[in-house]
């Protein structure tokens, strides 16, 4: 990026950031990265020790509960380094789990270098070597360190060897540190210093280092200030003065800017190369993209408008959602507040994708775009914790390619797919496992259950580290839960989209007296039909109430019945006539209205499906 006629600029001023470190923690969830964050904001005094908690950064009350990073937290430390000088550090702590990698990839773009956790424990995971080649496709310096060493673990001299190998450099280079303790931690924050380079300027050949512009990562809603931009500063400075928004083509006059303490601390201004916030006092989250480029007024107006968008930095590419899941309002919600919940939530998840939808049943909805089973749960604890939300959800489903009567198209609801397509592709991911040896063969068992299709087993360092093609349809469906079961938590994946093949499933319809039920349409490869068709009649069999006539609840696909139940009539009491001479013509009198009654039900034959049912049997 810094072209030959910029160096030579660069070379000819004094290096104005000489004192600014950006870095990240990087590692597979539960390595120990927050924990890290915690002893380096104590020993940089940013976080006085009295206030200070296990996992600092972790502030969502979500995440706390769970004990697993969400968001990416930045937050600014002043150190006081062995060679004399005061460094401004600004890091950016990650999450580990794959669904939030989109997180971790845009806070790479952030900073110049990172420190590599791998989990002395555990050894190289899943996540290891994919934030790994993250990492290094960002250009990052990367330092290498193995945590809790405090366990005193056999293994560890392996461990370092397998990360030292998987970085191709010296065991010496790899740090060892507890976190928990603080051993080495000293060590590995002056290795920050002195190995991570000064921010590097994103300026296009010829750029003008003076130019303010700044790179938004990340954002979130302040009730007070508007929506927050984060931002890393690629040249020039920001006040709180008037900006413009290169992308959405807008401006604003900022309320103020700063940076995160980690709590948001307004300064005079924001620098060359730092990372902070810019509080755009805009309450349309429509307009604040994350990727976007914010310039100074004061320097586009000198441009002109023209050159604006040429200024803007390389932004991010927007992440495919991989699983789609519709969600209804329920109880005393609103459409309307369940909409602007998804809304603001979008603005703290970039990640986040959603657009209307309708249920006959269940009424207005919106179908939103999830990168994985986590991720959607995430989402919907956060929308009933934050926000006191109240919906039901749909299943899961993916994205089909079809065929039918010669045309092709992506049918994204269950609902669009034909009865009889002449070809389905659907999309498949390439997965990477990684699992200690004892463990292999429970994993090489899931095989058959999810379909993979095993390319490769090859050591890395103490553990085996597996590539498979597996369809997308079995990553969503409990394959994280049966992993993490058949190896007590001790292999891990990951995985990303990679095409698709022809394959064969097929619609599987749900019909209660003779009315299709929309949102119970699944897409179900053939040979699991058969047992979704009769788990889900006999489910709704227990469930519906008993009605006045007989219905029949049946699974359906492509025209054949695959399964079927019937719910038996319900007798009313008619009380006891006979006995006592009771009165026979009334009871007569009676029993026809009930007969009619049953016609009338019959030829109308709507059964509403309350959202109680719809709850039960959309559960897993
Ligand atoms: N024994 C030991 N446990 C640690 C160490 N570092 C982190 N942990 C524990 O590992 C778990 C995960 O830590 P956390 O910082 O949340 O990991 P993250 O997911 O990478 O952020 C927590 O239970 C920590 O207490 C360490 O150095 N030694
Ligand atoms: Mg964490």
């Amino acid at each position: 990026m810094t072209g030959a006629g910029f160096s030579a600029t660069l070379g000819a001023m004094e290096y104005p950031m000489d004192h600014i470190r950006n870095f990240v923690i990087i590692a597979h969830i539960d390595s120990g990265k927050s924990t890290l964050a915690d002893r380096l904001l104590e020993m940089t005094g940013t976080v006085p020790m009295r206030s200070m908690q296990a996992q600092y950064l972790d502030r969502m009350p979500l995440e706390r509960e769970r004990g697993i990073t969400i968001k990416m937290a930045p937050v600014r430390m002043a150190y006081a380094a062995a060679d004399g000088r005061r460094y401004e550090m600004n890091l950016i702590d990650t999450p580990g789990h794959s669904d939030f990698s989109y997180e971790v990839s845009r806070a790479l773009n952030a900073v110049e270098g990172g420190i590599l956790l791998v989990d002395g424990t555990k050894g190289i995971q899943a996540q290891t070597l994919s934030n790994l080649r993250g990492a290094q496709k960002a250009g990052l310096r990367l330092i290498p360190a193995v945590n809790k060493i405090d366990l005193n673990l056999p293994h560890i001299d392996k461990v370092v060897e397998a990360t030292a190998d998987l970085l191709g450099v010296a065991p010496e280079e790899v740090f060892r540190v507890s976190a928990k303790t603080g051993a080495g931690v000293k060590e590995l924050l002056e290795a920050v210093v002195k190995l991570v380079p000064p921010p590097k300027l994103g300026f296009p050949e010829g750029g003008n280092a003076g130019i303010a512009r700044a790179l938004i990562f990340d954002s979130a809603y302040d009730d007070h200030k508007g929506i927050i931009a984060n931002v890393r500063v690629f040249g020039g400075e920001f006040a709180a003065e008037e900006m413009h928004l290169v992308a959405s083509a807008d401006g604003f006059k900022a309320k103020e800017v700063g940076y995160f303490s980690p709590d948001m601390k307004a300064s005079p201004k924001l620098l060359t190369g730092e990372i902070g916030y810019i509080a755009t006092g805009l309450k349309e989250p429509e307009l604040v993209h994350i990727g976007d480029t914010v310039l100074a007024n004061r320097d586009s107006t000198a441009l002109g408008g023209a050159r604006a968008s040429e200024l803007a930095l390389p932004g991010y590419r927007e992440p495919a959602p991989v699983v789609f899941i519709s969600f209804y309002p329920d109880a005393d919600t609103k459409f309307d507040d369940l909409k602007r919940g998804f809304e603001k939530l979008r603005l703290n998840d970039a990640a986040l994708s959603f657009e209307p939808d309708s249920n006959e049943a269940l009424g207005r909805g919106l179908k939103v775009g999830f990168l994985g089973q986590l991720h959607f749960e995430i989402i919907s604890s956060r929308l009933e914790r934050e926000y006191n939300l109240h919906f039901l959800t749909s299943f899961p489903s993916i994205a089909y390619r079809v065929q039918d009567k010669g045309r092709v198209f992506t049918i994204k609801q269950p609902q669009d797919f034909p009865d009889h397509p002449e070809k389905v592709w659907e999309p498949l991911v390439d997965l990477e496992v990684l699992t200690p040896q004892q463990y292999l063969s429970a994993v090489l068992n899931m095989q058959t259950i999810f379909d993979m299709e095993i390319q490769e087993v090859k050591n890395i360092g103490e553990n085996l580290l597996i590539q498979a093609v597996m369809p997308l349809r079995e990553l969503i469906r409990d394959f994280d839960d049966r992993m993490k079961s058949v190896s007590q938590g001790y292999a891990s994946f990951t995985y990303e989209l990679s095409g698709e093949r022809e394959s064969e499933v097929e619609k599987l319809e749900i019909v209660v007296v003779n009315e299709v039920v929309p949102a119970l349409t699944r897409i179900v490869p053939k040979k699991d039909l058969e047992r979704e068709g009769r788990q889900t009649v006999e489910r709704l069999k227990e469930l519906l109430p008993k009605e006045q006539f007989s219905q029949a609840i049946q699974a359906k696909s492509q025209g054949r019945i695959i399964a079927r139940e019937t719910i038996s009539a319900m007798k009313k009491e008619l009380g006891n006539f006979g006995k006592n001479g009771g009165d026979r013509t009334r009871k007569m009198k009676l029993w026809k209205k009930q007969e009619k009654g049953k016609e009338r039900l019959q030829a109308g034959a709507r059964v509403d499906i309350s959202p109680e049912v719809f709850r039960e049997i959309l559960k897993k």
